[in-house]
């Protein structure tokens, strides 16, 4: 996306969040913006998945060109079973053939938006092939499914890793098998081959809102409040500035 109208927003993980996703939605009604970018998780976790999910999709519909939902790690068949949104489609639709519809949708939304080629947008962190974004370019969802193994590994590591400071290079992370923590050492090299100035991810709760990795380059947001029902945490999310700054905001 190049020569978009300033501010953007973007959104990190809502998780059947319906209250933090209300307070975006009338912030939105204020401030009309033309682009807005939801990082993934919309599902999974909370009391109003389903609600939610149609609520984003049907921003997407009102407004095509304005609102875009990425790939999160849960917008996936294995995710939903285990954390709850398939059950409680299932429940309520009585009829597990419909769930194809979602799944269907999953494999519509893209991975990474690119900003004005400056900033990169995912929902979890960069992966092992530093020129792995130039290989997706162009690229729709549905067709790298019939692409190689070694494709599905890096799509993984883009929806599932997280940046880790006091580390050098990729180590294993506790999420699962193939899922890595990167350091700084990588992200730079990472950052300088793709010529990119910033990283805005989410997958990961802070107790402050978000947080700021790597001197000020990879920002960390989140934005379902009060996360799990006992977390105290505010939502937040990230604002794209006229000189493609990236500012980190709590949602009041
Ligand atoms: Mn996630």
């Amino acid at each position: 996306m190049n020569n978009i109208e300033k501010p953007i927003y973007i959104i990190g993980d809502i998780h059947g969040n319906l209250r933090s996703l209300s307070k975006l939605i009338d912030f939105f009604k204020l401030k009309k913006p033309q682009l807005v970018i939801f990082l993934g998780d919309i599902v999974d976790r909370g009391p109003y998945q389903l609600e939610c999910l149609i609520t984003v999709l049907i921003l997407k519909i009102l407004e095509p060109n304005t609102y875009f939902l990425l790939k999160g790690n849960h917008e996936t068949l294995e995710m939903n079973k285990y954390y709850g949104f398939y059950q409680q489609f299932t429940d309520r639709f009585q009829n597990k053939a419909n769930f194809d519809e979602i799944l269907a949708l999953y494999n519509t939304l893209p991975y990474v938006a690119r900003i004005d080629n400056q900033i990169i947008c995912v929902h979890g962190g960069i992966p092992e092939d530093k020129d792995f974004l130039n290989k997706l370019h162009g690229l729709k969802t549905k067709d790298l499914y019939k692409s190689w193994k070694y494709l599905s590994e890096q799509l993984l590591q883009i929806t599932w890793n997280d940046p880790k400071e006091d580390i050098e290079g990729f180590i294993d992370s506790f999420r699962g098998p193939g899922i890595k923590f990167f350091g700084e050492d990588v992200f730079e090299v990472f950052m300088e081959t793709n010529n990119l100035k910033y990283l805005i991810r989410s997958h990961e709760m802070f107790p402050e809102g978000y947080r700021w990795f790597f001197k000020y380059r990879l920002l960390s947001i989140f934005s379902s409040e009060n996360y799990g029902g006992y977390s105290r945490n505010p939502a937040s999310y990230a604002i794209v500035n006229e000189n493609n700054e990236v500012i980190a905001k709590l949602v009041k």
